[in-house]
């Protein structure tokens, strides 16, 4: 039976994830940690494995909030969706005014917004929290985005900053994000990121292997190389620990017997909805879904295999092999620019639309260290919007306006070889695209504007007026002024 009242937090769920969190709570000098999973049989396990963290276990949720010191405060770690209903519904019914319920599971933000009004009026705070990091990143320091009251950041702020992962220059990765789902939100947008800048390795892995024949050992030695300059990253860093594996059952590269379709638990898909629904064209991270969608389409490819493709086989020439990485290099690095600038302008209109105070540059500061996207060049996001918090969007930030002026030509390059070659790009491709498209003096929505007005009468404007126009395109062409269309 445990102490009652002892423990200054609890986690409840102790699969991977919120077993590696408590155990990382339990570490930290000052906590005491109330543990608590549905089948017992887990919470045996984690206590009789790690005796050194001196877990409070219960085996009944009467037990468990009776363990908790007051005000209570609880992490919730299960599966997203019903789970976190159940377990929430449960300790609501237990606590009291003032105690602290965590969402910690990868809760959709809209679910998270739902909870907290439901909860508000018990007078219980509801905080959802995005972790990112994986099992190591719970157990060792993740990157963590809390959203709720700020009140309710007051208790748990500095409990989340003793085992939050720590960037170099040593602030811990945790920021009170802003309320309600702003957590769960930044979460979102971390992990459609995280699909983009994965596609992207992808596809520059791909130009390498069938442009320069190189193998996958000799490219995990491109990786290593690359990731000890501005594309340095744990993405770029994995990317060559996974190419130089090989298969102990038949010798091969690993990455060639893996099965070539692509899986994806949502939070991608989530990300592209929302942007879709804010109007943000997140582009680079919609291609990134969509290729993993086309990779499992194992019918479709199958009887699309031998579609026609270049008449010519294409290969780089020995002697340009090295240009031509480098030039893929650098294509990677402009298109991952785009990612992140369309990233972060997802997180300024959702800010806009549900009411956030986001501070952008502290959210690329809490990605430094502990999550999958952890990469150097964030510190160069965080710098550009220290310089400038009302940034119209990254790109055209100084160090990331010269960064693609730099790398323009070797992204265009690549691009027309992979359309010549037959190399799939989608990412890179649309990249580019997005890039010609922002940077461009004038644009063929003009055209669609007389195509639209042409169809359903939906008006235009001039450059050269103000006002709202329409042509009266069945009659004698000639143009009216109007009140907008509400079409
Ligand atoms: P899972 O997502 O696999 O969920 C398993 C846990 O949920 C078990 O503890 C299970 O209890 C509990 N659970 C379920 Br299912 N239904 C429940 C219910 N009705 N009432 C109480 N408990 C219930 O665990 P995970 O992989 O550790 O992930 C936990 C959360 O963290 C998820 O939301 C996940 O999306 C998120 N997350 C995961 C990662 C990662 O890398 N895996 C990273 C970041 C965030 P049982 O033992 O009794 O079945």
């Amino acid at each position: 039976m445990p102490a009652n009242g002892s423990a200054n937090i609890g986690v409840v769920g102790l699969a991977v994830m919120g077993s590696n969190l408590a155990r990382n709570l339990a570490s930290r000098e000052g906590n005491s940690v109330a543990v608590f999973n549905r089948t017992p049989g887990r919470t045996r396990t984690l206590t009789s494995e790690h005796p050194e963290a001196d877990f409070v276990a219960s085996e009944g949720y009467d037990e468990f909030v009776a363990s908790l010191a007051k005000p209570r405060t609880a992490i919730i770690m299960v599966q997203a969706g019903k789970g976190t209903d159940a377990v929430i519904s449960e300790l609501v019914s237990r606590f009291e005014p003032g105690d602290i319920i965590v969402d910690g599971g990868n809760a959709n933000f809209h679910d998270t917004i739902r909870r907290e009004t439901e909860i508000k009026p018990t007078g219980i705070h509801f905080v959802g929290m995005g972790v990112s990091g994986g099992e190591e990143g719970a157990l060792n320091g993740p990157s963590i985005m809390p959203g709720g009251t700020a009140e309710a950041y007051e208790t748990l702020g500095p409990i989340l900053r003793t085992i939050a992962a720590v960037a170099p220059d040593g602030e811990p990765c945790v920021t009170h994000v802003g309320t309600d789902g702003a957590g769960h939100f930044v979460k979102m947008v971390h992990n459609g990121i995280e699909y983009a800048d994965m596609q992207l390795i992808a596809e520059a892995y791909d130009l390498i292997r069938q442009g320069t024949g190189k193998s996958p050992a000799e490219i995990a030695d491109v990786f290593a190389e690359w990731n000890t300059g501005e594309l340095e990253s744990y993405l770029i860093e994995i990317t060559a620990e996974v190419l130089r594996q090989t298969d102990a059952a038949t010798g091969e590269p690993l990455v060639d017997v893996i099965l070539d379709e692509a899986g994806a638990k949502g939070t991608g898909a989530w990300t592209v909805q929302n942007a879709l629904d804010l109007g943000v064209p997140t582009s680079g991270i919609a291609e990134a879904v969509f290729a993993r969608s086309l990779s499992s389409k194992r019918a479709q490819r199958d009887a699309a295999s031998d579609l026609p493709g270049p008449s010519s086989e294409w290969k780089v020439a020995e002697a340009d092999a090295d240009a031509f990485i480098e030039d893929v290099r650098r294509a990677l690095y402009a298109s991952k620019i785009i990612a992140y600038s369309q990233g972060f302008d997802e997180i300024v209109a959702g800010a806009e639309q549900f009411g956030w105070d986001i501070r952008k540059g502290d959210i690329a500061k809490i990605w430094r260290a502990g999550c999958i996207i952890r990469a150097r060049f964030l510190n160069r996001i965080a710098e550009a919007y220290a310089d400038d918090p009302s940034l119209v969007a990254l790109v055209v930030a100084p160090y990331f306006r010269d960064a693609v002026a730099g790398a323009q030509e070797s992204w265009r390059r690549v691009i027309a070889i992979a359309a010549q070659a037959g190399i799939p790009t989608p990412a890179f491709s649309s990249s580019l695209a997005y890039y010609d498209g922002l940077r461009a003096k004038r644009l063929p929505a003009a055209l669609i504007q007389g195509q639209r007005d042409f169809f359903g009468a939906h008006t235009y404007k001039r450059v050269d007026k103000p006002g709202v126009f329409h042509t009266l395109w069945s009659g004698d062409h000639s143009e009216i002024e109007t009140a907008p269309s509400s079409h």
